[in-house]
């Protein structure tokens, strides 16, 4: 990746590959998640407002998950995966990143081990020719696990 692309890529910018943009197309779309903070201050939105300091946080569970409904079908290229900046980067690890045309019928982009360090960016690369609405994000390993991610980003093209 040349710098100039990489720096576009930091500022959220469209990137333009060819005669199509690649845009970020997760941005202030509608997120589920599994469960939520007790204290209701980490709703899904805030993993997709394009702010790296706050995130959204599960229950505590075995796998919590995160759903983003993109509200349209997109060919996905990238998925980017922020963990949080100040603290607890540890609790994303063992992490599935899934897309599909429904909640139940996905198919794996990227696998995460782990754990992440604070503030880490994690980048997933679809397989070619990735096409979906709904992306999800869930812990696949462990017994008290928490999903709280600062940002996810997905790259895509829409599909006519
Ligand atoms: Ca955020």
């Amino acid at each position: 990746m040349s710098l100039l692309l990489f720096i576009a890529l930091l500022l959220h910018v469209n990137v333009t590959l060819g005669h199509e943009e690649l845009k970020n197309v997760a941005y202030s779309k509608k997120v589920t998640l599994s469960s939520e903070h007790s204290s209701h201050l980490y709703p899904g939105s805030k993993a997709v407002n394009g702010i790296l300091t706050d995130f959204a946080h599960t229950a505590p569970e075995k796998h919590p998950w995160l759903i983003i409904d993109l509200e349209a079908t997109y060919e996905i290229h990238e998925i980017e995966v922020f963990a949080r900046s100040g603290c607890c980067g540890y609790q994303i690890h063992d992490l599935d990143v899934r897309v599909g045309s429904d909640p139940h019928n996905m198919k794996l982009c990227g696998h995460f081990t782990g754990q992440a360090s604070n503030g880490q960016r994690i980048a997933f690369w679809c397989p070619f020719n990735t096409k979906g609405r709904y992306v999800k994000l869930q812990i696949m390993a462990g017994q008290v696990n928490k999903l709280s991610p600062a940002e996810v980003l997905v790259w895509g093209l829409q599909v006519y």
